[in-house]
Order: C-alpha cells, then sequence, then structure tokens
C-alpha cells in the first residue's frame, strides 16, 4: 500500500471519530457515560457504519454492539471467530481517542479486508463496548465482562452517583440484566482478541515510533476511602481538638503520593519501570461542603497500578498502614474498601508476535514491545482467550484529556497492522 493510501484510511478514521465526539453529555466538552442517550447515539452511529462495511449488527443485553463478518467456507475454524474492537465510552472531559480508534479501526480494517477480497476462514467480529472506562458506575470493564463471562451478578447491584443500579440503568436503557449470562462467548468459540488503541503515554513519541506491541496490561484496583470525623463550627471549635475529616483525609492523600514515590525509585524516564507502582487519588467529596462548617466526612478514591501484581499488593499494605496510623493520631475513623480489582493481564505471546510482525512489516521499523499502564478491555478478554494490543503513538503522550491526538499518518499505519494481524491469524 502506498503512503497515501495508508494515511487515507487514517483519515477516514479521524473523520469517523470527529462525528462520534459530537455526541456528547456536556456542551463544549466530551462526556459519554454507559447506558446513556449519548451511549445510545454512539452505539447507532457505529452500528450504521458497521451495516454499511457489511457485518451483521446486533446490540447484546449489555449494550456492547457486535458487528460479525462470517468466515468464507466451511473449513474448521468457520465456527470460529477473532475479536477485535474496543470501547466507546468515555472519562469526564475526554479526548476522542481512547477507546473510539480500536473500534473505528476494527470497521476500517473489515473494510480493507473486503477492498483485497481478503476470504478469512473464521469470523471475524467488531465489538463496541459501552463501558470500559467505569466512570459511571464503580465498575470497570462492564460490556467486555459480559462478552468474556466474567460479569458476577452481584456487581448488578452498584449504584452511580444517583442511586441507580447497573440493573435498573441497563433495563431502562433497553439492554437485559436477565440476559447476561446468554451472552457469554466460549473460548472454545474464539481465536483471540485484538484492540488498536492509543499509547495514552509518552514512549512511541519520544522513541520516534508510529505503533508499539503491548506485552502486557498492569494489574490495578481502585478504593474507596471513607473518613467520618466530626463537623462542626467554624468559627467556635478550637483547631487543637478537632475531627476535621478533611485535614486527615489530605494528610492521608499526600501519604499515599510519598508511597508511590518510594516505590517509583526503578522509573526508567520514559516508562514506568517494573518495579514501580501509580497512585492517582482523583475524585474526592468532602461533606458537609459549607464554607463555614468543618469536615465530618470525606470520601476519596485511589486508584492504584503496577506492572507487577505483588509490588501492588505490597504498596496498597503499605497504604493501608499508613491510612489507620493517619486515623488513630487524628481521632477520626477510616475505611478502605475495595471497589475493584485486576490482575495483570499478559499478552499472549502468539498474538504478540504476530502484532510485532505486522507492526515490521507495515512500519519498516522495530515493534516496540511496551507494558501498558492504562488499562484496557483486554483484563476482562484474556477470560475468553489469547490478547493482544496494537499502540498507537498520541502526541505528548496526553490522554483522558481533550488535547489527546494521534495523526491520520500514524492511525493508518494501526488499521493497516491490524488488517495483517488478522490476516496472519488464520495462518
Ligand atoms: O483507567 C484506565 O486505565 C482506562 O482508561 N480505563
Ligand atoms: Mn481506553
Ligand atoms: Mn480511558
Amino acid at each position: 500500500m502506498t503512503p497515501e493510501a495508508v494515511t487515507a484510511i487514517g483519515k477516514r478514521a479521524e473523520a469517523m471519530l470527529d462525528a462520534l465526539a459530537l455526541i456528547s453529555a456536556d456542551p463544549g466538552r466530551l462526556t459519554r457515560l454507559y447506558l446513556t442517550e449519548e451511549h445510545r447515539r454512539a452505539a447507532r452511529l457505529v452500528a450504521e457504519w458497521m451495516r454499511s462495511a457489511g457485518l451483521k449488527v446486533r446490540m447484546d443485553a449489555a449494550g456492547t454492539v457486535h458487528g460479525l463478518l462470517p468466515a468464507a467456507g466451511d473449513g474448521p475454524l468457520a465456527g470460529k471467530r477473532l475479536l477485535v474492537g474496543s470501547h466507546i465510552d468515555t472519562v469526564v472531559d475526554a479526548g476522542r481517542y481512547d477507546g473510539t480508534f480500536g473500534v473505528v479501526a476494527g470497521i476500517l480494517a473489515v473494510e480493507e479486508l473486503r477492498r483485497r477480497s481478503v476470504a478469512l476462514p473464521f469470523g471475524l467480529e467488531v465489538l463496541a463496548f459501552g463501558d470500559e472506562e467505569g466512570v459511571r458506575f464503580p465498575k470497570t470493564l462492564i460490556g467486555s465482562s459480559v462478552v468474556a463471562g466474567a460479569l458476577r451478578d452481584p456487581m448488578l447491584d452498584l449504584t452511580d452517583a444517583e442511586g441507580v443500579t447497573i440493573r435498573a440503568a441497563l433495563a431502562a436503557f433497553g439492554g437485559d440484566p436477565d440476559a447476561l449470562d446468554a451472552e457469554a462467548y466460549r473460548p472454545e468459540d474464539t481465536l483471540g482478541y485484538v484492540e488498536a488503541h492509543i499509547e495514552q503515554g509518552p514512549v512511541l513519541e519520544r522513541l520516534g515510533l508510529p505503533l508499539g506491541v503491548v506485552t502486557s496490561i498492569a494489574g490495578q484496583a481502585r478504593f474507596r476511602i471513607i473518613v467520618k470525623g466530626e463537623a462542626g463550627h467554624a468559627g467556635t471549635v478550637p483547631m487543637a481538638i478537632r475531627r476535621d475529616a478533611l485535614t486527615a483525609a489530605a494528610e492521608m492523600i499526600l501519604a499515599i503520593e510519598a508511597i508511590g514515590m518510594i516505590f517509583d525509585i526503578g522509573h526508567a524516564g520514559e516508562e514506568v519501570a517494573r518495579t514501580a507502582i501509580v497512585a492517582t487519588v482523583g475524585e474526592v467529596k468532602v461533606l458537609p461542603g459549607a464554607g463555614n462548617v468543618i469536615p465530618g466526612e470525606v470520601r476519596f478514591s485511589l486508584d492504584l497500578r503496577a506492572a507487577e501484581d505483588a509490588v501492588r499488593v505490597g504498596a496498597e499494605a503499605e497504604i493501608r498502614q499508613r491510612i489507620g496510623e493517619i486515623a488513630a493520631r487524628r481521632n477520626v475513623d477510616a475505611v478502605v474498601e475495595t471497589v475493584h480489582e485486576k490482575p495483570v493481564a499478559t499478552c499472549a505471546p502468539a498474538m504478540v508476535g504476530r502484532i510485532g510482525t505486522a507492526i515490521g512489516r507495515v512500519t519498516g521499523g522495530e515493534a516496540h514491545r511496551m507494558m501498558s499502564g492504562a488499562g484496557h478491555d483486554g483484563q476482562a478478554m484474556c477470560h475468553l482467550g489469547p490478547i493482544g494490543m496494537i499502540f498507537v503513538r498520541c502526541r505528548g503522550g496526553i490522554s483522558h484529556n481533550p488535547a489527546e491526538y494521534a495523526s491520520p499518518e500514524d492511525m493508518g499505519l494501526a488499521v493497516v497492522a491490524l488488517v495483517e494481524t488478522i490476516i496472519a491469524t488464520s495462518g
């Protein structure tokens, strides 16, 4: 393929992503959460693109859009499927490439396969998951967990900020909370899952490479920490006898940062080193939340990740201990609840090899092997079969931010590498 033809595919991707980016709950910024009207509109648009690419389209009970290219012929692989795709939900004030590029890349890969008249001996299915980020509900990877048969029923009672359960939201959306188990695919019917995704980090840009191949996805755990002190009058309670939940939480958050720094000693400049952890407090809720009231309660989130599960578990123990010490000294109560935990997901060596070869062929250069600090649907899909990921360079490594950007040239290369990976699967 000529570089112009490759870039033309990337420009198609860019136009599709621009169209999806217009579907947002917030004027002037991109926010698209699971089981909302925006999810429905984006799913409809993706379904339209899938149908135009000649795919058989359906939405499953969890709100995931499936687009199937049936196998050609009835050979031994005809009853199996290779799955490609990603998620169409976003964080708040998001970039337009995270997740959506993997869905668009899957659709464009199908179009390219048809243009080349490639007859795949297995089914190829593009998946557009409605929830990967876990922003609306305290559970991530809901769509892919359903396809992988990894969603447990009690999770459906988790609620969003308005107290709506996943179960109720699914029913209101037109999904079916009682039909999720039936949506699970069987490992024996699956050849694996391949996702193209922006890197969301600075490594490929610093190495001057357009694409990379992922070797593993960092393990992660999410916690909710609830600190309870005593609300009081800002003007009458002496400082020394306060049980201020916010100053206690602030000290805990700084202690978490300090622990993260200690574990980060292996930081190798560009990449988060294998011995490092990353710890992030992204949400803090102060109650009752009035300027002249000493905060009686604070709830804050903690997102903890590492390339090695043992390192993450060790850091968690340290953090729990420090929180307990601070709470005791400040005479407040602190509870640390684990709301989500996913171990390291390792990409299948055969898939890593196929993707690496495809990248080498498409770019004529090195296929840099790298760990993903960001979470992805592959962490659920690995329960179903071998997973692989193609990373695309993104400007400044910026993501979860409207400044997120990947060039049409690089996106075109990723789509062609995905095509080559799909073709190589039949080998
Ligand atoms: O949080 C993550 O790593 C992903 O973007 N959901
Ligand atoms: Mn993502
Ligand atoms: Mn994300």
